[in-house]
């Protein structure tokens, strides 16, 4: 195979360290950080394109890069030819309405006949018209956050995450229009060879975030209480059961997922486990 698969990441900012991270994890190297626009992998035939995020849906779809990490904000707001591959749970965030602290909400038609400020002209737009109110929708490309105190507008339409930003300037959240998370864009016509290759790196990030979500957990129980610990354990298939040398005992091993660990721990102590083990996956393949 000669292909080689051209990744568009940003260069810097909120969506850089996890990407970085990602490929890593995936046991594909890379240099970055050095300055350069482009980095070829050493163990994987890809090319690395650092770009400013707003670019990356653009360079996906005219195919000057096969493949893209971006937020879904912006790539929606974009409007870009490109597909959804995977949606990869990092640099999470939302798309809310807010407005002064101290003025009254009741509700978002209360935004009749007046002035958003707004770097999301399109998907504000378009949840606007879906509620059927008519606002005046201002775009500004940054720090939309000041528009109210210097009179541009009434009411922000913004990214949050903490929600500290709008804190500091006397704002307050009053409806989320849309939840973002980084996805994975990919050109929508890439050839046999290309599509192949952006399958085998989707495999492998599907099997490191299938690992990170959980957990193997090897434990030991009196013989009487296996049956209920197994079923509390579901693991891939069923868990492995061992005897101990000790007389009437066994060792379960198992997978449990990361969101039921607390609760599941519990059942599992109060079911008569000892010596819980609890260790981390590094790749777990389906
Ligand atoms: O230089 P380049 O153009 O590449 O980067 P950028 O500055 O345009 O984008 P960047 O790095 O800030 O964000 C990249 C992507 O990260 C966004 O498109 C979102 O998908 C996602 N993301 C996650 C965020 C945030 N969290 C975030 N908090 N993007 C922006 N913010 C900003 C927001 O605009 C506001 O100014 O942070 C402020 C709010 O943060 P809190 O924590 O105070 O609520
Ligand atoms: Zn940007």
């Amino acid at each position: 195979m000669s292909s080689i698969l051209r990744i568009a990441l940003q260069k810097s900012g909120r969506l850089s360290e996890d990407s970085y991270q990602l490929f890593k994890e995936c046991g594909i190297r890379f240099d970055y950080g050095t300055g350069k626009l482009k980095s070829v992998s050493s163990n994987f035939p890809a090319e690395f394109l650092f770009l400013r995020d707003d670019d990356i849906p653009g360079y996906v779809e005219d195919g000057v890069a096969d493949l893209g990490i971006v937020g879904e904000n912006v790539a929606v707001e974009t409007a870009r030819n490109v597909v959804t591959m995977h949606r990869l749970g990092f640099s999470k965030c939302r798309l809310s309405i807010a407005i002064p602290r101290g003025k009254a909400w009741n509700g978002i038609s209360d935004l009749n006949g007046k002035n958003v400020a707004t770097s999301y002209p399109r998907l504000l737009g378009k949840y606007l018209q879906e509620q059927g109110v008519s606002a005046e929708i201002h775009e500004i490309s940054g720090s939309v956050e000041i528009a109210p105190s210097i009179g541009l507008a009434e009411a922000v339409c913004d990214i949050v995450s903490s929600g500290s930003t709008l804190l500091s300037n006397g704002l307050h959240e009053v409806e989320t229009i849309f939840r973002s998370e980084a996805i994975l864009v990919a050109n929508p016509t890439l050839d046999d060879e290309r599509q192949t290759l952006a399958n085998k790196l989707l495999f492998r990030i599907k099997s490191v975030q299938a690992a990170k979500n959980n957990k193997y957990i090897v434990l030991n129980a009196p013989n009487e209480a296996l049956t209920h610990i197994t079923s509390l354990l579901p693991g891939m298939k069923s868990p492995t059961v061992t005897p101990l040398a000790t007389e009437g005992w066994s060792s379960v091993h198992s997978v449990i997922n990361e969101n039921d660990f607390w609760e599941n721990i519990e059942a599992i102590r109060a079911a008569g486990a000892e010596g819980i083990l609890v260790i981390p996956i590094e790749k777990m393949i389906h």
